[in-house]
């Protein structure tokens, strides 16, 4: 099979650093592009800067702040003046609080089609939508992005979503994912890039497909991408950066490993039901359910075609008296525009309650719903407790059936309320990059400030040969990163402080859980299916590892957490459910000979010395997975690998 013929093969193949691109095998890519946002990216500059390198390598590397915009305390602020300082220092790009959420930020002032962008977030493959290969990846990998280093990955399959038809009024972007959702569920999309063609492709517009390829991340998908056509020019020309367009398509007869069909006239509003983003069904069925909060905003539906829409069903009418409607646009660019063409007048009349352009409510910064309430949100993930209320619902929906729903105070199809509005693309969006700080001349002149919350990164041990563990908890199947360590307001802040951050590791699921680890001399970790899903967040990796957990045995992992782990040195080893499936909680496990198993086999024997039995860990690893975990993580594998370099070089 011609891997290069595909979009996604033909972007890997213009960046390939180091391997073959043969699927299952490992290869290496030139990053152009990276992002950070301020919940990951203190960790991503206090890595960037303990590798020693002097000045950001990559093409342009932006600076996000827009998860922590809530200045309870110093904490939040103190770090908004370290990104900006370090990013000044360093030659990144930085985007002040008030300039919008990273993915909606970067689709309309950077993003470019055929280039690689790698993001300490996980819905990086927002970008996707102008044909951009767009991955979400831990910080240390962006870390070594930004100092030049290639990003390591295997080569994934690559499904083609065929898309034919037209959407009908009243259905959206958002819907199509939904579907997709439904059809290939949360864990569908793992090991693969998942690529959108076929004729319906024309007729969506770029914030449209930036929905779609921005919930890829709940598929489990590597990334999601476009081509970059005509509407791809007409959005980067509106954007007034028509010179960053190049068209890409998939060559004639590119062969997928498989094929997906959807008639997009076949579709209709869907919403995703509460716990997860998977459990879809059509809005219309669940009159019944009756809502407390509608929020719109957040990386999936936040552009100013989403709140167009959203603004064009809300003109005249006000919102229902049992319904909070929340809006948070996506940038300032869309806060502006919707301003000055009157839409934000019309939202704010309805009764809309109009937040600062950030992430906000998505990731548990304020409005938490009341207790056992109903949120509809056109957000991208509902899992239990992220919303800041450990029992409100939580149910992902469009623009269109939230605004439905925020009249009406019920989950209807939103033909319910009037006539279906049609919102055109913007023939010029409003250009203002002054909240958009360039790197300075001097930069050397630059002090970098650290509050007195911002801690130093720990120092990990190299991976001892024998691991003697507790298992302290087993969790159920596709286990989420919030699970693991919570967002929201009062944990976020403590993002950039190690010791504090960790006293909540599975804070929601295990109460008590870090004093409990911090007593035990090893902390094993017992997950089902899919442990990790979610988020890109490496604090959910070192939190625990810093507590004590070395290892986690899994069915499966998610990627990006899977790829944390072994950043931090902690051991992911798969289990089956013959033997290992009889570990519970409470056992103590021994892995011994380990340097060896890690050096040339691909199993370990567990052995459960509380009920004296063994069983098989897979080890399945990367040649340099395998280097990374016997050094203990990947800041130890790079700082020998420099030595080695030094020494070589003066010999
Ligand atoms: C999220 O949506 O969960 C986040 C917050 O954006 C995370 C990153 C983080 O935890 O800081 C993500 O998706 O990667
Ligand atoms: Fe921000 Fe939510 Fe998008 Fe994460 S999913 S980047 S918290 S808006």
């Amino acid at each position: 099979m011609a891997y290069k013929d595909h979009i996604a093969g033909q972007i890997l193949a213009e960046h390939l650093t180091e391997g073959k691109l043969v699927a299952g095998t490992e290869i290496g890519i030139r990053i152009d592009q990276t992002l950070t946002q301020d919940a990951t990216g203190t960790l991503v500059y206090l890595e960037f800067m303990s590798l020693g390198t002097d000045r950001i390598q990559t093409d342009l590397s932006v600076s996000y702040v827009d998860h922590n915009t809530l200045q309870t305390g110093f904490e939040n602020a103190d770090d908004h003046l370290f990104l900006q300082s370090a990013a000044a220092r360093y030659g990144a790009y930085f985007s002040r609080p008030g300039n919008g959420i990273c993915h909606q930020v970067h689709l309309e002032r950077f993003g470019m089609p055929g280039q690689t962008l790698l993001g300490s977030d996980s819905h990086t493959p927002t970008a996707g939508g102008l044909g951009m290969l767009a991955m979400g990846a831990g910080g240390m990998d962006v870390a070594l992005a930004m100092a030049g280093d290639s990003f390591f990955m295997p080569v994934p399959r690559v499904t083609l979503i065929h898309l034919t038809g037209e959407l009908r009024p009243w259905v959206g972007a958002k819907d199509v994912i939904l579907h997709l959702l439904e059809r290939l569920t949360v864990r569908g999309g793992l090991g693969k890039i998942i690529e959108y063609g076929g004729p319906a492709v024309k007729s969506l517009s770029v914030p449209e497909r930036a929905t779609i390829t921005n919930m890829g991340a709940e598929i489990g998908a590597w990334t999601s991408l476009f081509p970059s056509d005509e509407v791809t020019k007409q959005f980067l020309t509106a954007q007034k950066r028509e010179e960053n367009w190049t068209p890409i398509h998939a060559r004639e007869g590119a062969e997928y490993d498989e094929v997906i069909e959807i008639d997009l006239s076949h579709l209709e509003p869907l919403v995703a039901c509460p716990p997860s983003p998977d459990a879809v069904k059509p809005a219309h069925t669940l009159s019944r359910v009756k809502i407390n909060q509608v929020a719109i905003g957040s990386c999936t539906n936040s552009s100013y075609r989403d709140l167009k829409l959203a603004a064009e069903l809300l003109r005249g009418k006000k919102v229902h008296p049992q319904v909070s409607l929340i809006i948070a646009p996506g940038s300032r660019q869309v806060l502006s525009m919707l301003a000055k063409d009157g839409s934000l007048a019309d939202m704010i009349d309805a009764g809309a309650r109009i937040l600062e352009v950030a992430c906000g409510p998505c990731i548990g910064m304020g409005q938490a719903p009341p207790s056992s309430g109903v949120s509809v949100r056109t957000f991208n993930r509902n899992f239990p407790g992220r919303s800041g209320t450990p029992d409100a619902k939580v149910y992902l929906a469009g623009p269109q059936v939230a605004a439905a729903a925020a009249l009406t105070g019920r989950l209807v199809h939103p033909s319910e309320i009037g006539t279906p509005p049609t919102v055109e693309s913007p023939e010029n969006f409003l250009v203002d990059d002054s909240m958009i700080i360039p790197p300075p001349a001097h930069p050397e002149e630059v002090i970098i400030r650290m509050g007195p919350n911002i801690k130093p990164l720990p120092e990990l041990g190299s991976m001892p040969d024998t691991l003697n563990l507790k298992v302290l908890l087993k969790v159920r199947d596709n286990i989420t990163t919030d699970d693991i360590l919570p967002g929201g307001a009062k944990v976020l802040p403590l993002r950039s402080n190690l010791p504090a951050v960790s006293q909540f590791v599975f804070a929601s699921i295990s109460p008590g859980f870090a004093e409990k680890a911090k007593t035990a001399a090893g902390v094993a970790i017992l997950g089902g299916e899919n442990y990790g899903q979610g988020s890109s967040r490496e604090h959910a990796a070192l939190a625990p590892r810093y507590l004590g957990v070395r290892a986690v045995l899994a069915k499966s992992f998610a990627r990006l957490h899977r790829a944390n782990l072994i950043n931090f040195g902690v051991l992911p080893l798969l289990i089956g459910d013959e033997g290992c499936g009889q570990i519970t909680e409470g056992d103590d496990i021994e892995i011994s000979d380990l340097h060896a198993a890690l050096t040339e086999r691909d199993s370990v024997v567990v052995r459960v010395r509380s009920k004296a039995l063994t069983c098989e860990g897979k080890l399945d690893l990367s040649k340099q997975e395998r280097n990374i975990l016997l050094a203990g993580g990947r800041l130890n594998f790079h700082r020998r690998k420099l030595a080695v370099d030094d020494q070589s070089s003066r010999e």
